[in-house]
Formats: C-alpha cells, sequence, structure tokens
C-alpha cells in the first residue's frame, strides 16, 4: 500500500461523496491491509486545568468567551493525575491523554507539574499525550525529554471556515505549533471536528491539509460537534451519524497508517453507526465517562460495543514488566 501526501481537492471530495457502499468497501480495504486484527486503542482522557480559556472556540465550553465557561474548577496536581492514570490503566486504556485549557504553554510551576505528569504516565507503561495550546521549541523539548508521545493540537476545520469559528488565533498559528512539535521529535494528534456549520468542500479541505503533511500526523481524532449550551454554536443541528462514517472512512483511505480516532460526539452516534465507523477505519476511541468537560460513554458500554464488534483493545506495549500490568 503506497502512502500518498499529494491529495487533491477534487479526489478528497469524490471519496466523501461516494455512494457510502463504495466508499466504505474503499475503507475497509485500506483498513484491513494496514490493521487486519481490527485493534482498537484505548485512549483515557483528563481535563488538569478546566476552563477559563482566553480563546473564542466558538465550540468550546472552556473558552472564557461563552457564558458555559466551566468555572472555578482547580487544577489538578501531579499525584491525582497519577491516580487516575493508573485506574485508567487498570481499566484497560493504552494511552493517557491530558488536557489544559490554555491558549499557550507558560513556564513556570504548572509547565513542571505537566513535566512530572508526562514522566509519570510513562513509567506507567502508557502512552502519554498533551493538549495544551501554542508553544515554544524549548517547551517542545522538555516535553520530548520527559518522554511525551503525542502532542494533540487540532486544526479543528477548514482554513476558509476557520475565522467563522475561532479569531483569536490564527491557523498559520496552528501550523506553526504542529511544526515545533514535529521538530521536537513528538508525533501529532491533529484532527477536527464535523458539524460547525461547514460545507462538504470545507470538510474535504480539512482532511487535504492533514493528508499532505509529510508525515501524516500519526493520530488523527475525528470528532462530531458536542453542542453545549452557553456556547455559539449551542443552537447547531446534529450531525448525521452516516457523515462521521464517511469522514472517518475518508481519512482511513487517504492516511492509511494513522490512528484514526472516533472522539467526541460518540454518545449521539448510537452502536451501529460507531461499528460502521470501526468498520469504516477508526481504530482508537475515548475511553472513560468524560471527555474533557462533556459525556462519553461507560467503559462498560464502550467493552460491550467492542465485544459486539468483535474487535479487540490494543495490549499494553511489551516494555511493562507483567507484573505491573493492568
Ligand atoms: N486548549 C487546547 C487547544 O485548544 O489546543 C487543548 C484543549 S481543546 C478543548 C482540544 C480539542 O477539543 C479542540 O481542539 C477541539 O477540536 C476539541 N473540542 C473542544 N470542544 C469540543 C466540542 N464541544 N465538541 C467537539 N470537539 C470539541
Ligand atoms: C480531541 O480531538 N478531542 C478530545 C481530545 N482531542 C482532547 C477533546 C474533546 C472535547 C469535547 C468537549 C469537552 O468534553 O469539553
Ligand atoms: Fe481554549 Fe482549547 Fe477551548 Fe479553544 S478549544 S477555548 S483553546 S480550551
Amino acid at each position: 500500500m503506497i502512502t500518498r501526501h499529494d491529495w487533491s481537492l477534487e479526489e478528497i471530495q469524490a471519496l466523501l461523496a461516494l455512494p457510502l457502499m463504495d466508499l466504505l468497501w474503499q475503507a475497509q480495504q485500506v483498513h484491513r491491509a494496514a490493521n487486519p486484527g481490527y485493534r482498537v486503542q484505548l485512549a483515557s482522557l483528563l481535563s488538569v486545568k478546566t476552563g477559563g480559556c482566553e480563546e473564542d472556540c466558538a465550540y468550546c465550553p472552556q473558552s472564557l468567551h461563552h457564558s458555559a465557561d466551566v468555572a472555578g474548577r482547580p487544577e489538578l496536581e501531579v499525584e491525582p493525575v497519577l491516580e487516575r492514570a493508573r485506574a485508567a490503566r487498570e481499566a484497560g486504556a493504552q494511552r493517557f491523554c491530558m488536557g489544559w485549557a490554555w491558549r499557550e504553554i507558560r513556564d513556570g510551576a504548572p509547565f513542571e507539574a505537566m513535566l512530572s505528569m508526562v514522566r509519570g504516565v510513562r513509567e506507567l507503561g502508557l502512552e502519554a499525550c498533551v493538549t495544551a495550546g501554542m508553544l515554544t521549541d524549548a517547551q517542545a523539548a522538555r516535553l520530548a525529554e520527559a518522554g511525551l508521545t503525542a502532542y494533540n493540537h487540532n486544526l479543528d476545520t477548514s482554513p476558509e471556515h476557520y475565522e467563522r469559528i475561532i479569531s483569536t488565533r490564527t491557523y498559520q498559528e496552528r501550523l506553526e505549533t504542529l511544526q515545533r512539535v514535529r521538530r521536537a521529535g513528538i508525533t501529532l494528534c491533529c484532527g477536527g471536528i464535523i458539524g460547525l456549520g461547514e460545507s462538504p468542500a470545507d470538510r474535504a479541505s480539512l482532511l487535504q491539509v492533514l493528508a499532505t503533511m509529510e508525515p501524516h500526523p500519526e493520530s488523527v481524532p475525528i470528532n462530531a460537534l458536542v453542542a453545549v449550551e452557553g456556547t455559539p454554536l449551542e443552537e447547531q443541528a446534529p450531525v448525521d451519524p452516516l457523515e462521521m462514517v464517511r469522514m472517518v472512512a475518508t481519512a482511513r483511505i487517504l492516511m492509511p497508517h494513522s490512528r484514526v480516532r472516533l472522539s467526541a460526539g460518540r454518545e449521539a452516534l448510537g452502536r451501529e453507526a460507531q461499528i460502521l465507523c470501526l468498520l469504516a477505519g477508526a481504530d482508537s476511541i475515548f475511553y472513560g465517562d468524560t471527555l474533557l468537560t462533556t459525556s462519553n460513554p461507560a467503559v462498560e458500554a464502550d467493552r460491550e460495543l467492542l465485544a459486539a464488534a468483535g474487535v479487540v483493545a490494543e495490549p499494553l506495549p511489551e516494555s511493562v514488566p507483567a507484573g505491573t500490568r493492568g
């Protein structure tokens, strides 16, 4: 299977618009070749610093600019975070993702705490992912040194639709952050959201930016908007579950070896649509009953989902001594 980085907008639009059966068939062939065991990575998510963010992302309940802002939650300290990481491992997670509602990382005690969290999560044998806004080269280097597996920074939508969603930071700034992460040798987790009022061409355009990166982001989260009351997008119509299936399938065809994460919005999808996403090429889900501030399916429901689909979770990396496995 050749991995291409020269996808044209027309090609991507044509894939997104294929008859569903043809799209699924193509995606499945790519997926089965790249991931014959249909292994799914379980990633648990924890919000370390919640709310009060200076950015104005229209979808986000953590922005200072919206009445939805979830204020008053204390920032978590290192030990309770590692406690949650241990519990996530016991429950079967392979990756632990931590979020900070920041415009950018600042140096000082909270950054030192972040580094300790990364080291602690890695010592547990889990992959560690951080999402905390923009960063400098020096901060990226220190995160790499602490053993950070991946940094999440989403493009969210197409360059064309972007200014209708966020005014406080530019698309170009996002791309620069991604380059800094790459330069530091940390893998990239970068994807977007559907259901922000974008057109089919916008979805293709977002996928084109991702699929023409060289290398592709190792991890591509596909979120469906969770329309939260008190955000400017609270009235946005729900995403048709089959649109998520199309987005996942197209991402899989474009980026055969990336992890395509079926991310926010799973609760609204239903069991069968989630299984179609797994069939179409999703090979990761967020695991645990909360995302950052909104809810996610219960662990038990997800175990049943994977069993019903006949897919298995990834094992923990081999480097973890057997006696310490959850
Ligand atoms: N502040 C950091 C940043 O924006 O890079 C990290 C946290 S931010 C909440 C992480 C990502 O979550 C966003 O880029 C966005 O793609 C996704 N997200 C946030 N709110 C969402 C919502 N209501 N529905 C779907 N995805 C959402
Ligand atoms: C991503 O793309 N989705 C996750 C993770 N990366 C950080 C976050 C989803 C957040 C959904 C809204 C909330 O719970 O606040
Ligand atoms: Fe802040 Fe991230 Fe939410 Fe944007 S998505 S308001 S940067 S926490």
